[in-house]
């Protein structure tokens, strides 16, 4: 069998995406796999994506709140890359067809009206430079069975990457109390979790100066326009055809997720 490299990482992950097949750990594979060889492999992964025709319109956070960490066994932040092929319409249903076995969970999500360059970026820095609040779903799914994995796994499969819906109601950072922004999470109209905007790393813009200060150790920084997940609010939920999951947030209203028959 050939040697594991970066490239043949993200190739067995590109794979496993285009077949709609999990897999297990490459870390089990290639126990060497650190977290700044994942990151290049995240970067080689993405860099396959945007040569196919693909643009990057922004950064994600995972594993920013408790319950996520707590979930997943993790207790690392990481970050990965959002690209024009995640992005979601808000409000129609979503195909379940080119997923593994797609999760969803809530998140406050950034829209940037300024660069955010590390390193040093205080959460008041990383606030200034946002144009705009808005609630948001991101649709997770991981190329590892189970959602199995060490944090390199993870962080080389671009942090479970999938597909993110930003709703259209947006307000200035100032206008809200974002550490106080509630969440109800709702499957079919049962309640299964609430949290508050501190459930991210005490408020969601120490979640984006972690991430512009993450990207600066590998010379990277936030770019003006980019969409910033700051992470799940709560834990993921299962998303089966004809499962709707509904958050209603406290300023920043409703939004719900159908999954596609
Ligand atoms: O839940 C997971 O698959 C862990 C990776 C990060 C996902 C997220 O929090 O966005
Ligand atoms: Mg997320």
């Amino acid at each position: 069998m050939a040697e594991w490299t970066i490239e043949r990482a993200a190739d067995e992950l590109l794979n496993r995406e285009s077949r709609t097949r999990d897999g297990g750990r490459i870390t089990d594979l290639w126990p060497e796999l650190d977290l700044d060889t994942a990151y290049l492999v995240q970067d080689t992964l993405l860099g396959r994506k945007t040569g196919a025709g693909e643009r990057v319109v922004g950064a994600k956070l995972g594993l920013t709140s408790h319950a996520k960490q707590q979930r997943m066994g993790i207790d690392s932040p990481l970050t990965g890359w959002l690209t024009d092929a995640m992005r979601l319409p808000a409000g129609e249903p979503v195909a379940l067809d080119r997923m593994i076995h797609p999760r969803v969970e809530p998140e406050i999500v950034f829209t940037m009206g300024e660069r955010l360059s590390g390193p040093d970026v205080t959460p008041e820095r990383a606030l200034g430079a946002v144009a705009s609040v808005h609630a948001g779903f991101e649709v997770i799914d991981s190329r590892y069975r189970d959602f199995s994995f060490a944090l390199p796994d993870v962080v080389a499969d671009n942090a479970s990457s999938c597909r993110f819906v930003v709703s259209p109601v947006s307000l200035p950072a100032d206008a809200l109390d974002l550490a106080a922004e509630t969440c109800r999470l709702s499957v079919d109209g049962e309640t299964v979790a609430t949290a508050t905007g501190a459930a991210v790393q005490g408020h969601p813009a120490a979640a984006l100066a972690l991430a512009a200060n993450s990207l600066a150790r590998r010379g990277l920084a936030i770019e003006a326009g980019w969409t910033v997940l700051t992470g799940g609010l709560t834990d993921a939920v299962f998303l089966g055809p004809g499962v709707t999951v509904t958050a209603e947030f406290g300023a920043l209203g409703t939004l719900a997720l159908t999954g596609a028959v």
